[in-house]
């Protein structure tokens, strides 16, 4: 049992060290490690399960700081409790080019790093993606293997955020009650104290969304254990509400915003020196208390050794299964799954919308694959998202992989990325595209993170119909393409949506979006390839005649217009080659050699995609031809607004033969 005097010693390791790398580097938030360096403390030495020697030990509790402005507050946990990676140099080089202390924790920098936080709000919605996933991966392979808390630091920020309210709700509905959120109540954000934006009274609205709720003294060991205890006996999440000073100690800045994101300066640390008694030079712990940090540390390795036993000894095949999962790879037979599948639409020619191909796709994959999990956001039946193997996860049964979120697409997006980083599953959700919107925050988080995040967007442009120009995507291609290391697939039968679909699955460090049509579209693809072309990003779909007079170039349901413009010209003596180009990324990492002559040099170039131009100049040229949008969309049927838009293969047909003759 730590004493108290112990307890304040090893929290005050956590304070300086912080205060210390935000002085030194002249940047950052010093105020959130020391008003919560007596949770971290007590979760760290008495509750939490990690081993730092093994970091990525599945069935490890997970500590998600939400608060990422407060990033000093992992790295001093994670450098005082051993993890190898967090020397007392990455401490030093803070905020430095390079280093794995990056200003905010960054997934894959250090290890311990479970979620990349910053955003406010993200680390929470993630985390119910997290207690999710440790729930459906319990209920496959048993408390033997899976058994494991959520953990969240959460500040003001967080909790103002409208994703919290998302998240928070989901979390109580599905029940997630190991999942435990400690709220640095401390009244200061950013322009001085919360009061001057908001008085919610933040233990009721969570008990109003299902949970456990409580105002403790986050100050105090006891009772911070006491509260923690609670929790994990608790039949619903819990939200602890811990009062706290911002930059305690510090002698005039604590309990104000001036703690928040700057250094404390060198009186207001001498003076913090003082306070707490520790006359110790920056960066150097006392002996007896680094030792104390890393006994903690090692508390957890026979809880990791014992699991590891019982994974030796578990069913041989569910100790395979179990350990594939983990690994992110596939079943063996995937690709033989998804390559017999297509062999079959090439022969039955489906017309049908992509929503649909994609939902044809996932039928296949669902039951090839048992990780995936499926969901939507209140649009099951648009965004054709659930298949014959996915029924509703429940809080009475979460051995099922669908998720109703609701109408919270944040939600769902940083539900996601949750269950994804959690490991051992395949998340994909949808909404429509319009609404990526709504989901884009996390969307971006994916691709910074490099994960497997799959999300469905269906009705993805003005051929949805009547809904409307507040429902047509037009700008939202381009938007999502211009994320970095996001794989944005518009697929313009099933076959290629059968290939987006393995792609994506196949993408373990990159996030895929998959753009879906509402209206249906013949087979284009009615020769089986074994490749899978949509790979290469963009590819030649129908050769021209003779030498090529235009090309064109088309993705989605603007591929059969293409098709169509090239009909048209051919029979009027223009030899035209049409390239569908499923995915800009992907097409941006072929070789130049394979680029140059995909584009090729026909004298006429012209896109067609029913957005805006925006990106397309890659492939036509400044001087290039666009058919497409170059505004909002309007209400109507499919059938007027086309033809309303100038989106036809007779108007492109049109245009194309009109640069001809000025040649
Ligand atoms: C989405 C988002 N908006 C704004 C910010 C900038 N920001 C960083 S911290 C902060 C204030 C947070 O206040 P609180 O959560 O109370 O943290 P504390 O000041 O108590 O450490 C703001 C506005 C951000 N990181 N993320």
């Amino acid at each position: 049992m730590t004493s108290r005097e112990q307890h304040d010693r090893m929290a005050n390791a956590i304070r300086f060290l912080s205060m210390d790398a935000v002085e030194k580097a002249n940047s950052g938030h010093p105020g959130l490690p020391m008003g919560c360096a007596d949770i971290a403390t007590v979760l760290f030495t008495r509750f939490l399960k990690y081993d730092p020697k093994a970091p990525h030990w599945a069935d490890r509790d997970r500590f998600i700081l939400s608060a990422g402005h407060g990033s000093m507050l992992l790295y001093s946990l994670l450098h005082l409790t051993g993890y190898e990676d967090m020397t007392i140099d990455q401490i030093k080089h803070f905020r430095q080019l390079g280093s794995k202390t990056a200003g905010h924790p960054e997934y894959g920098h250090a290890t311990g790093i479970e979620t990349t936080t910053g955003p406010l709000g993200q680390g929470l919605a993630n985390s119910v993606g997290f207690a999710l996933g440790e729930r459906i991966m319990n209920a496959a392979f048993g408390n033997d293997l899976v058994d494991h808390y959520t953990y969240v630091l959460a500040g003001d920020g967080c909790l103002m955020e409208g994703v919290s309210q998302e998240a928070i709700a989901l979390a109580g509905h599905l029940k997630l009650n190991k999942l435990i959120v400690f709220w640095d109540n401390n009244n200061i954000s950013i322009d001085g104290p919360v009061s001057l934006s908001d008085n919610t009274d933040q233990v009721a609205r969570f008990q109003a969304s299902g949970w456990n709720a409580s105002h403790i003294d986050g100050t105090d060991p006891e009772a911070i254990a006491y509260a923690i205890e609670a929790a994990r006996h608790s039949d619903k999440p819990t939200m602890i509400a811990c009062k706290t000073t911002i930059g305690f100690g510090a002698p005039t800045k604590a309990g104000t915003n001036k703690a928040h994101g700057s250094p404390l300066g060198a009186d207001e640390i001498a003076g913090a020196r003082k306070f707490f008694n520790w006359d110790l030079p920056p960066f150097e712990i006392p002996a007896d208390i680094l030792d104390a940090w890393r006994t903690a540390g090692k508390a957890g390795a026979k809880a990791r050794t014992d699991w590891e036993g019982r994974l030796a000894k578990a069913d041989a095949k569910l100790k395979a299964e179990f350990e594939r999962r983990l690994s992110g790879k596939l079943p063996s037979n995937f690709d033989a799954v998804i390559s017999d599948y297509k062999k079959k639409l090439s022969v039955d020619k489906p017309k049908v919308a992509t929503r649909k191909s994609s939902e044809m796709a996932l039928e296949v994959i669902n039951g090839a694959v048992p990780e995936t999990i499926g969901g939507s956001a209140d649009l099951t039946g648009s965004n054709n998202t659930k298949t014959s193997q996915t029924k509703n996860i429940t809080s009475d049964d979460y051995g099922q992989r669908y998720v109703h979120y609701g109408i919270r697409e944040h939600g769902m997006a940083a539900a996601i990325n949750g269950l994804t980083l959690h490991g051992g599953l395949i998340a994909y959700g949808g909404t429509f595209l319009c609404f990526s919107d709504y989901a884009r925050p996390s969307m971006r988080l994916a691709s910074l993170m490099g994960i497997r995040s799959i999300f469905v967007m269906t009705h993805d442009s003005i051929g949805l119909g009547e809904d409307g120009p507040t429902h047509q995507p037009v700008e939202h291609m381009a938007a999502l393409r211009a994320i970095p290391n996001h794989n944005v697939f518009r697929p313009a039968d099933a076959v290629e949506a059968a290939e987006c679909w393995q792609i994506a699955l196949e993408s373990e460090k990159t996030p895929s979006t998959l753009a879906l049509t509402r209206q249906n579209l013949p087979t284009v693809r009615t020769e089986f390839v074994a490749e899978n072309l949509s790979s290469q990003g963009a590819y030649e779909l129908a050769a021209a005649s003779g030498e090529a007079a235009v090309t064109i170039f088309a993705t989605g349901s603007e591929v059969e217009i293409a098709l169509g413009a090239r009909d048209l010209l051919e029979k009027h003596g223009h030899p035209t080659r049409v390239v569908s180009v499923p995915c800009f990324e992907l097409f941006d990492k072929q070789s130049d050699g394979y680029r140059k002559k995909t584009i090729g040099n026909a004298p006429v170039k012209m896109a067609i995609e029913a957005g805006i131009r925006q990106g397309w100049d890659q492939f036509i040229g400044s001087d290039g031809i666009f058919v497409g949008m170059t505004g909002f969309g309007a209400s109507g049927t499919i059938e007027q607004l086309y033809p309303h838009f100038g989106i036809t293969a007779e108007a492109a047909a049109k245009a194309a033969e009109a640069r001809l003759h000025t040649r």
